[in-house]
Protein backbone atom coordinates (compact mmCIF):
# COMPACT_ATOMS: atom_id res chain seq x y z
CA UNK A 1 0.00 0.00 0.00
CA UNK A 2 1.34 3.06 -0.67
CA UNK A 3 -0.48 5.49 1.10
CA UNK A 4 0.44 6.32 5.05
CA UNK A 5 -1.12 8.82 6.91
CA UNK A 6 0.14 9.55 9.87
CA UNK A 7 -2.80 11.02 12.20
CA UNK A 8 -3.74 11.75 15.53
CA UNK A 9 -6.69 10.93 17.74
CA UNK A 10 -9.22 14.14 18.06
CA UNK A 11 -6.97 16.59 16.18
CA UNK A 12 -9.23 18.12 13.62
CA UNK A 13 -6.20 18.89 10.83
CA UNK A 14 -5.69 14.68 10.40
CA UNK A 15 -9.77 14.25 10.62
CA UNK A 16 -9.70 16.26 7.27
CA UNK A 17 -7.15 14.28 5.49
CA UNK A 18 -8.86 10.93 6.22
CA UNK A 19 -12.14 11.66 5.31
CA UNK A 20 -10.82 13.04 2.00
CA UNK A 21 -9.40 9.41 1.51
CA UNK A 22 -12.27 7.68 2.90
CA UNK A 23 -14.61 10.30 -0.16
CA UNK A 24 -11.59 9.18 -3.00
CA UNK A 25 -11.91 5.53 -1.41
CA UNK A 26 -8.25 5.34 -1.77
CA UNK A 27 -6.29 2.56 -0.25
CA UNK A 28 -4.33 3.81 2.76
CA UNK A 29 -2.20 2.49 5.53
CA UNK A 30 -3.89 4.35 9.17
CA UNK A 31 -0.31 5.39 11.25
CA UNK A 32 -2.11 6.69 14.32
CA UNK A 33 0.23 8.84 16.60
CA UNK A 34 0.49 8.85 20.16
CA UNK A 35 0.74 12.23 21.48
CA UNK A 36 1.39 11.14 24.99
CA UNK A 37 3.76 8.62 24.04
CA UNK A 38 5.85 12.13 21.83
CA UNK A 39 5.80 9.86 18.91
CA UNK A 40 5.27 12.64 16.56
CA UNK A 41 8.41 13.99 17.91
CA UNK A 42 10.53 11.11 17.35
CA UNK A 43 13.80 11.19 14.99
CA UNK A 44 12.01 9.47 12.69
CA UNK A 45 8.71 10.95 12.59
CA UNK A 46 10.81 14.53 12.34
CA UNK A 47 12.51 13.64 8.97
CA UNK A 48 8.95 13.12 7.45
CA UNK A 49 7.42 16.41 9.31
CA UNK A 50 10.57 18.48 10.50
CA UNK A 51 7.30 20.28 12.64
CA UNK A 52 6.31 16.88 13.97
CA UNK A 53 3.23 18.16 13.36
CA UNK A 54 -0.22 15.40 12.47
CA UNK A 55 -1.24 14.88 10.05
CA UNK A 56 1.64 14.03 7.35
CA UNK A 57 1.10 11.59 4.48
CA UNK A 58 3.75 9.29 2.86
CA UNK A 59 2.74 8.24 -0.80
CA UNK A 60 5.70 6.14 -2.41
CA UNK A 61 8.44 8.29 -1.51
CA UNK A 62 6.47 11.88 -1.77
CA UNK A 63 6.14 13.12 1.88
CA UNK A 64 3.43 16.48 2.50
CA UNK A 65 2.47 17.74 5.44
CA UNK A 66 -0.22 20.23 6.29
CA UNK A 67 -3.27 19.43 5.78
CA UNK A 68 -4.44 22.17 3.36
CA UNK A 69 -1.63 21.05 1.21
CA UNK A 70 -2.25 17.48 1.68
CA UNK A 71 -5.54 17.78 0.26
CA UNK A 72 -4.18 19.35 -2.67
CA UNK A 73 -2.32 16.91 -3.58
CA UNK A 74 -4.57 14.15 -3.21
CA UNK A 75 -6.57 16.10 -5.32
CA UNK A 76 -4.38 16.56 -8.31
CA UNK A 77 -2.95 12.86 -7.68
CA UNK A 78 -6.41 10.98 -7.72
CA UNK A 79 -8.90 13.24 -9.31
CA UNK A 80 -11.23 10.70 -8.85
CA UNK A 81 -14.28 12.10 -7.18
CA UNK A 82 -12.86 16.25 -7.01
CA UNK A 83 -12.86 17.84 -3.96
CA UNK A 84 -11.38 21.22 -5.46
CA UNK A 85 -13.93 21.53 -8.40
CA UNK A 86 -12.93 20.80 -11.96
CA UNK A 87 -13.51 24.26 -13.19
CA UNK A 88 -11.66 27.67 -12.38
CA UNK A 89 -14.48 29.24 -11.01
CA UNK A 90 -15.71 25.89 -9.15
CA UNK A 91 -12.22 25.81 -7.96
CA UNK A 92 -11.53 29.31 -6.74
CA UNK A 93 -15.21 29.32 -4.73
CA UNK A 94 -13.95 26.15 -3.04
CA UNK A 95 -10.95 27.55 -2.00
CA UNK A 96 -12.61 30.99 -1.14
CA UNK A 97 -14.66 28.57 1.81
CA UNK A 98 -11.29 26.57 2.70
CA UNK A 99 -9.95 29.99 3.05
CA UNK A 100 -12.92 31.51 5.04
CA UNK A 101 -12.39 28.28 7.74
CA UNK A 102 -8.59 28.96 8.36
CA UNK A 103 -9.39 32.72 8.52
CA UNK A 104 -12.16 32.80 10.26
CA UNK A 105 -13.00 29.29 12.33
CA UNK A 106 -9.94 27.74 13.50
CA UNK A 107 -8.68 30.60 16.30
CA UNK A 108 -12.16 31.05 17.59
CA UNK A 109 -12.47 27.37 17.68
CA UNK A 110 -8.77 26.40 19.45
CA UNK A 111 -9.73 29.77 21.70
CA UNK A 112 -13.11 28.13 22.94
CA UNK A 113 -12.39 24.53 23.18
CA UNK A 114 -8.75 24.26 24.54
CA UNK A 115 -9.64 25.60 28.24
CA UNK A 116 -12.48 23.34 28.06
CA UNK A 117 -10.96 20.27 26.83
CA UNK A 118 -7.50 20.98 29.24
CA UNK A 119 -9.60 21.58 32.61
CA UNK A 120 -7.77 24.50 32.77
CA UNK A 121 -10.69 27.18 32.62
CA UNK A 122 -9.87 29.38 35.44
CA UNK A 123 -9.37 32.90 34.14
CA UNK A 124 -10.67 31.86 30.46
CA UNK A 125 -13.68 31.98 31.10
CA UNK A 126 -14.24 35.85 28.84
CA UNK A 127 -11.91 34.19 26.02
CA UNK A 128 -13.45 31.20 26.18
CA UNK A 129 -16.81 32.88 25.90
CA UNK A 130 -15.95 35.47 23.41
CA UNK A 131 -14.52 32.77 21.09
CA UNK A 132 -18.12 31.07 21.11
CA UNK A 133 -20.26 33.99 20.17
CA UNK A 134 -18.01 34.36 17.10
CA UNK A 135 -18.46 30.79 16.78
CA UNK A 136 -21.89 31.64 16.96
CA UNK A 137 -22.23 34.54 14.32
CA UNK A 138 -20.11 32.32 11.69
CA UNK A 139 -22.18 29.09 12.33
CA UNK A 140 -25.48 31.50 11.70
CA UNK A 141 -24.10 32.15 8.29
CA UNK A 142 -23.22 28.66 7.49
CA UNK A 143 -26.79 27.45 8.91
CA UNK A 144 -28.56 30.20 6.45
CA UNK A 145 -26.15 28.77 3.51
CA UNK A 146 -27.03 25.14 4.24
CA UNK A 147 -30.54 26.09 3.88
CA UNK A 148 -30.46 26.51 0.69
CA UNK A 149 -28.31 22.81 -0.27
CA UNK A 150 -27.24 19.93 0.83
CA UNK A 151 -23.29 20.78 0.94
CA UNK A 152 -21.58 24.29 1.09
CA UNK A 153 -21.28 24.42 -2.65
CA UNK A 154 -24.62 22.88 -3.62
CA UNK A 155 -25.61 19.57 -4.48
CA UNK A 156 -21.81 17.77 -4.57
CA UNK A 157 -19.22 17.86 -1.31
CA UNK A 158 -16.24 19.57 -1.70
CA UNK A 159 -13.31 20.17 0.09
CA UNK A 160 -15.15 23.47 1.88
CA UNK A 161 -17.04 21.00 3.78
CA UNK A 162 -14.25 18.60 4.12
CA UNK A 163 -12.33 20.93 5.79
CA UNK A 164 -15.01 22.49 7.99
CA UNK A 165 -16.60 19.93 9.40
CA UNK A 166 -14.07 17.83 12.44
CA UNK A 167 -14.28 21.63 14.03
CA UNK A 168 -18.09 21.01 14.72
CA UNK A 169 -18.15 18.02 16.60
CA UNK A 170 -15.01 19.04 18.19
CA UNK A 171 -16.76 22.12 19.65
CA UNK A 172 -19.84 20.28 20.69
CA UNK A 173 -17.66 17.56 22.74
CA UNK A 174 -15.81 21.04 24.05
CA UNK A 175 -19.55 22.77 24.89
CA UNK A 176 -20.90 19.40 26.33
CA UNK A 177 -17.90 18.94 28.95
CA UNK A 178 -19.58 19.86 32.15
CA UNK A 179 -17.15 22.55 32.92
CA UNK A 180 -18.68 24.65 30.10
CA UNK A 181 -22.25 24.51 31.65
CA UNK A 182 -22.16 26.98 33.68
CA UNK A 183 -20.99 29.27 30.90
CA UNK A 184 -24.18 28.25 28.74
CA UNK A 185 -22.47 28.88 25.68
CA UNK A 186 -25.89 28.02 23.83
CA UNK A 187 -24.43 25.03 21.07
CA UNK A 188 -26.62 22.16 22.49
CA UNK A 189 -29.16 20.91 21.86
CA UNK A 190 -27.35 21.76 18.35
CA UNK A 191 -30.25 20.69 16.06
CA UNK A 192 -32.77 23.07 17.51
CA UNK A 193 -30.02 25.49 17.16
CA UNK A 194 -28.44 25.06 13.62
CA UNK A 195 -30.84 22.48 12.41
CA UNK A 196 -29.44 22.62 8.73
CA UNK A 197 -25.61 22.03 9.97
CA UNK A 198 -26.69 19.43 11.98
CA UNK A 199 -28.42 17.83 9.07
CA UNK A 200 -25.16 18.34 6.88
CA UNK A 201 -22.97 17.27 9.81
CA UNK A 202 -25.46 13.69 10.13
CA UNK A 203 -25.09 13.24 5.85
CA UNK A 204 -20.87 13.18 6.57
CA UNK A 205 -21.58 11.12 9.26
CA UNK A 206 -23.12 8.64 7.04
CA UNK A 207 -20.42 8.64 4.43
CA UNK A 208 -18.91 5.24 3.48
CA UNK A 209 -15.93 4.92 6.03
CA UNK A 210 -16.27 7.43 8.17
CA UNK A 211 -15.98 5.11 11.14
CA UNK A 212 -12.94 4.58 10.31
CA UNK A 213 -12.34 8.62 10.53
CA UNK A 214 -13.62 8.47 13.77
CA UNK A 215 -11.45 9.66 16.69
CA UNK A 216 -10.56 6.41 18.81
CA UNK A 217 -10.55 7.93 22.44
CA UNK A 218 -14.25 9.76 21.97
CA UNK A 219 -14.74 5.90 21.95
CA UNK A 220 -13.69 5.56 25.44
N1 LIG B 1 -1.82 23.80 10.12
C1 LIG B 1 -1.59 22.40 10.41
C2 LIG B 1 -1.92 22.15 11.88
C3 LIG B 1 -1.43 20.79 12.34
C4 LIG B 1 -1.46 20.68 13.84
O1 LIG B 1 -1.40 21.67 14.59
N2 LIG B 1 -1.49 19.44 14.32
C5 LIG B 1 -1.49 19.21 15.76
C6 LIG B 1 -2.59 18.21 16.13
S1 LIG B 1 -4.16 18.96 16.08
C7 LIG B 1 -0.19 18.56 16.18
O2 LIG B 1 0.33 17.70 15.49
N3 LIG B 1 0.32 18.98 17.33
C8 LIG B 1 1.47 18.38 17.91
C9 LIG B 1 2.48 19.38 18.33
O3 LIG B 1 2.38 20.56 17.92
O4 LIG B 1 3.38 19.02 19.07
C10 LIG B 1 -2.44 21.54 9.46
O5 LIG B 1 -3.43 22.06 8.92
O6 LIG B 1 -2.08 20.39 9.21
Amino acid sequence: MSIQVYWGSGSAFAWRVLLALEVKQLAYESKLIEFSKQEHKTAEFLRLNPRGKVPTLRDGDFVVYESIAILQYLDRKYPQVPLFGTRAEDTGLINQDVCEVLSYIEKPVSQMTRPLFSGELAGKESQVREAAAILHRELQQYDARLARCSWLRGDTLTAGDIVLYPFIPTLLRAAAKPVAGPLNLGFLPFGERYPHMARWSAAIEKLPGYARTYPPHWRQ
